[in-house]
């Protein structure tokens, strides 16, 4: 036991002695990638009118089989958009990481998920991604706030399904009641 204790504590001085020598080359490549970070503002998938874009993951390195985190924050997704290989089955965690209650639902997949996760609580689904279009995600309560993302597979694609039709926005035109037709009976 007391041989052991010894090993690692030795090692640990090691790596941070290590550390402290290259301090000052580290400086110059945390300021390259910042920069680089602020280029584009362009979302992967077409399709979703407003985002709230909270940012993008590539997942292919997962392969065809991808567990990941989620989180739901208020008023947008965490990561926002998740790149897949196409065929994947993804097995996703999601967690209410904000104050209000919020929904995780997709479109266009069968059977689809509509699932509510409250603050703090988490709901795990799994779905496969395919590869003829992305998978849109949205949250029921604040979609009109961009609470939404997808998965997809490469960029410029596509969202598959029609939206849920959500609100009422659509459904009020004026002009639709007046028109009767009249039917020639015979
Ligand atoms: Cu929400």
């Amino acid at each position: 036991m007391r041989r052991w204790t010894t090993v690692v504590f030795a090692s640990g001085l090691a790596l941070g002695a290590a550390a402290c020598g290259s301090s000052g080359r580290s400086r110059a490549s945390a300021s390259a990638t910042s920069s680089a970070s602020t280029a584009t503002n362009a979302v992967p998938v077409v399709g979703l009118g407003t985002v709230s874009d909270a940012g993008t993951a590539d997942e292919t390195g997962q392969g065809m089989s991808v567990t990941m985190t989620m989180e739901a924050d208020d008023s947008s997704f965490k990561p926002t958009f998740v790149k897949v290989e196409p065929g994947a089955t993804v097995t996703l965690e999601v967690t209410g990481e904000g104050l209000n209650e919020h929904t995780f639902t997709t479109q266009g997949l069968s059977p689809g998920i509509d699932r509510t996760i409250d603050p703090g609580a988490k709901q795990t689904v799994t779905f496969v991604v395919p590869g003829t279009g992305a998978v849109r995600f949205y949250c029921r309560f604040h979609l009109s706030m961009g609470m939404q993302g997808a998965f997809y597979t490469h960029d410029g694609q596509t969202v598959i399904g029609s939206p849920v039709a959500s609100a009422s926005a659509s459904t009020t035109t004026a002009a639709e009641p007046r028109t009767t037709t009249t039917r020639s009976s015979g």
